[in-house]
């Protein structure tokens, strides 16, 4: 039977401000959480992964969790320990305590980002390829992924691991046409994730049927999600205005882009 109420973690984030308008309709009811309020949810649960028991109440008859929460980009380690490798355990941790039987955990691109980018429209980059990750945030979301297969193994708890690409209403950049995730297309995703039977522990990329795509959906689509959006319309009005992808560019040479080049290193 399908997961009826679902916690929502990170849900005033920029992902989960857009789930939160769009996965209501597929017909769940949705159990906010967040280090931060979320705007216009007085119910929403304000606390942090490292509040055990805030998370122990957050679990009270929730079907399955979709685990959005943490650091979305690059930070000093310290900060990627506590809020995405520690709170990830805290949360897989409440979930065996309650019982929760599934989890879709936003996974990362910046997993594989130093990944060499194929050709456009190759699909060639498969969800088995070799962990090659761009940042503490990228190795990160490898640590997740892991938590998860080891809580299947252990525990029998299921999760899909999504490595999301960009998912924002409008790609914004010519490497974007690649990866772009819309918003309607992820909560399509996450709805198959949360309802597709026996995943075990299942790693999928996340992204619309991009013309220019550069991994393989295979394991997006063997859970039933069927992307109906494309980045194609919005190619030739960004390669005019930023130029076409320059694979002589170290930036543009990888499938984490900028994050390979050009984010904070730490310590400094
Ligand atoms: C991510 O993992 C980030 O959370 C997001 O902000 C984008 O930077 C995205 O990857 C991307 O690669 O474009």
């Amino acid at each position: 039977t399908a997961p009826r109420t679902v916690l929502l973690t990170g849900a005033a984030g920029g992902v989960g401000t857009l789930m939160r308008a769009l996965l209501p309709p597929y017909g769940y009811r949705l159990r906010l959480f967040d280090q931060r309020p979320v705007d216009g949810e007085p119910d929403a649960i304000t606390a942090e992964l490292a509040d055990t028991e805030a998370l122990r109440e957050a679990m009270d008859g929730v079907d399955a969790i979709v685990h959005l929460a943490g650091i979305s980009l690059e930070a000093p380690f310290e900060k990627i320990l506590r809020a995405n490798i520690e709170g990830t355990y805290r949360l897989y941790e409440a979930a065996r305590a309650a019982g929760v039987r599934r989890v879709v955990f936003a996974s990362s691109n910046h997993a594989v980002g130093f990944t060499p980018r194929p050709a456009d429209g190759s699909g060639a980059i498969p969800v088995g390829t070799p962990r090659r990750p761009d940042t503490y945030y990228g190795l990160s979301k490898g640590f997740g992924e892991d938590l998860a297969s080891l809580y299947w193994d252990l525990h029998g708890i299921e999760t899909v691991s999504v490595r999301i690409g960009s998912c924002c209403p409008e790609p914004t950049s010519v490497r974007m046409l690649s990866i772009w995730l819309s918003p309607a297309d992820c909560a399509r995703l996450l709805d198959a994730a949360l309802t597709a039977p026996g995943v075990g522990h299942t790693v999928v990329y996340g992204s619309s049927a991009n013309t220019r795509l550069w991994w393989d959906l295979s394991t997006a689509r063997a859970l039933g999600y069927t992307p109906r959006d494309d980045s194609e319309p919005y190619a030739a009005e960004l390669i005019a205005a930023q130029g076409a992808l320059d694979p002589g560019n170290p930036a543009h040479a990888r499938l984490g882009g900028s994050f390979c080049t050009d984010p904070p290193r730490w310590p400094h």
